[in-house]
């Protein structure tokens, strides 16, 4: 094995964002760019030699090579044992799963999730820690002080790695073990649901379609919902990981994933529908004619979590990120156990998870996990989903309805901003931020501003304080708009608009959300003033 130490200079703009670093396609591809970066996480994190690592990605356009790149970057630089999935694939939850059951050293996850892939697409990185969880900002920032001062590289001079065969191989000194990807998480999932009666609900019928997007859950969930489970063959759509998404955009909401809107707001819909993202680990849930946001979603779960045998013990608490809907915080105070609202991005969750504070946690954007892995998980959100309609026998839209009943109705929807030049979004929010002092007291159409307040985070675990993670703007009532711009785009800026309001009147509870919000959405328009500063009159994407 022969080590080469090639000689760069560091490149601009490698700075990770909410969920790793991420480019457009072409610009990871560009000379030493990948190499930099990954040579970068293993000096941010004091070098590899003797370490482990899994590795894998969603399978999207150029993770084969840059696999075998990062395999001959680990070998140069002394690592002990990589595992990687088959053909270099492996959902972020699963990743995850691996990393703690064999006990590496972390591992490193090849993918842009929800946004495109293919060579004019996007494609990303990141550095999960040894808890299985992406790399809190501590180590983040500790990577991207090493791309700034990066001088050279290690690489060895190997053929490629045949990442389709089972079983060990090497670089030189250093293991490579290819595994099955789906194995070691399809057991897990058994150990945490009741699979005899899930198996038993679609024995009598329950008819079930899930839309893998082309991406990486295709494999996972034909294994587990058809195979084992005996969901209908053919359930499973779009079932197989394609680098490019079959030329779709793999995220999981009503606009991405239409085709499984139409189908089940057909008069024949199936029982059940879901989809998942790029890399697996978010999720959409829709029943026969309804779409359940995932901010309710993630409060249903939490409310029947005692369904499913792993959680029968009760929650030890739960979390979500600062944008989505408190309709969680109200099942949690019902249940009395503690609540937490922490930034946006998956890494806020570790600590908490790792503390045993909480055992449920999720996002707006349809990520939904648990204390099982340190990420979000989107098929073990379908399958607690099915465990929970398999115990209750009751239909999503009978499901959710009790729920409002019971808890009152947290109206919520997201709107984005796409593509905005990144200066005007600028403008537009250091403007509103020099402004919230003032709002207080104000009045915009119905609605009156209770408080204006920037978020910023203390971890309760380990104490460190994160800043600027969002405005937020309470109007009397307890209504509420929040603006953040997003991090993990790779063109302009994205700027996401999140609107809520409570509503408890029993007659009011099945409403259009868009209309439940027209004030809140007039609101925050008005004080934010998005056409002035950006041109645009409405969002690009409603969610
Ligand atoms: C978005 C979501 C956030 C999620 C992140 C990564 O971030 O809003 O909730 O954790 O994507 O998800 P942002 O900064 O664009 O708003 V994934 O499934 O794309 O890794
Ligand atoms: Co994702």
């Amino acid at each position: 094995m022969t080590i080469l130490t090639i000689e760069t200079t560091p490149i601009e703009g490698q700075k990770p964002g909410t969920s790793g670093l991420r480019k457009k396609t072409k610009v990871f591809m560009e000379k030493n760019f990948l190499e930099n970066y990954v040579q970068s996480i293993f000096d941010g994190i004091g070098g590899v030699e003797g370490k482990s690592l899994v590795v894998g990605g969603d399978g999207r356009y150029f993770n084969d090579s840059a696999i075998q790149i990062i395999l001959r970057m680990a070998a140069a630089n002394g690592a002990a044992l990589i595992i990687v999935g088959q053909n270099g694939l492996l959902s972020t939850p699963a990743a995850s799963h691996l990393i703690r059951i064999n006990g590496t050293d972390g591992g490193l996850i090849l993918s842009a999730s929800h946004n495109p892939g293919g060579p004019d697409a996007d494609f990303g990185l990141k550095y999960n820690t040894p808890n299985g969880g992406p790399a809190a900002e501590g180590v983040t920032d500790k990577i991207f002080a090493a791309t700034t001062t990066i001088k050279e590289y290690k690489i060895t001079h190997t053929p490629d790695i045949d990442l389709s065969k089972l079983g060990n191989q090497a670089i030189g000194p250093m293991k490579i073990k290819v595994i099955d990807p789906v194995a070691d998480y399809a057991a897990l999932m058994e150990e945490l649901f009741d699979f005899p009666a899930i198996k038993t609900l679609f024995a009598s019928g329950f008819r079930i379609r899930f839309d893998a997007m082309h991406a990486i859950t295709g494999p996972y969930a034909t294994e587990i919902l058809e195979k084992t489970l005996g969901a209908a063959p053919g359930s499973v759509v779009n079932a197989v990981p394609s680098p490019t998404f079959g030329n779709g955009h793999p995220d999981p909401n009503p606009i991405w994933a239409k085709e499984l809107v139409d189908a089940m707001m057909a008069p024949d819909a199936p029982d059940f529908g879901a989809a998942s993202d790029g890399d697996g680990d978010r999720n959409m849930i829709m029943g026969r004619g309804i779409y359940v946001t995932p901010s309710d979603s993630l409060a249903l779960l939490a409310a029947h979590a005692r369904c499913a045998p792993a959680y029968e013990d009760g929650l030890l608490g739960v979390a979500r990120s600062m944008p989505t809907s408190a309709a969680v915080d109200r099942v949690a105070e019902r249940l009395g156990i503690e609540a937490f609202e922490t930034p946006t991005g998956w890494k806020f969750f570790g600590n908490l998870l790792d503390a045993g504070r909480v055992t449920i946690c999720g996002e707006e954007s349809a990520g939904t996990g648990s204390t099982h892995v340190r990420e979000k998980d989107g098929l073990w959100a379908v399958l607690l989903w099915l465990n929970i309609l398999a115990t209750t026998r009751k239909s999503v839209s009978d499901m959710m309805a009790q729920h409002w009943a019971d808890y009152g109705r947290n109206y919520y929807s997201r709107h984005d901003f796409e593509d905005i030049e990144s200066e005007k979004a600028n403008a537009l929010f250091s403007t509103l931020r020099d402004n919230l002092p003032s709002l207080k007291g104000q009045s915009f159409g119905a609605l009156t501003v209770a408080e204006a307040t920037e978020f910023a985070y203390d971890d309760p675990v380990d104490g460190s304080h994160s800043a600027a993670q969002g405005l937020i703007i309470t109007f009397n009532g307890g209504a509420r708009a929040v603006l953040r711009l997003s991090g993990t785009g790779t063109v302009g800026a994205t700027l996401r608009l999140y609107l809520e309001a409570l509503e408890t009147d029993p007659a009011l509870l099945h409403q259009d959300p868009q209309e439940a919000l027209a004030d809140v959405i007039d609101a925050a328009h008005a004080i934010a003033r998005i056409e002035e500063f950006t041109g645009r009159s409405g969002p690009d994407v409603i969610t």
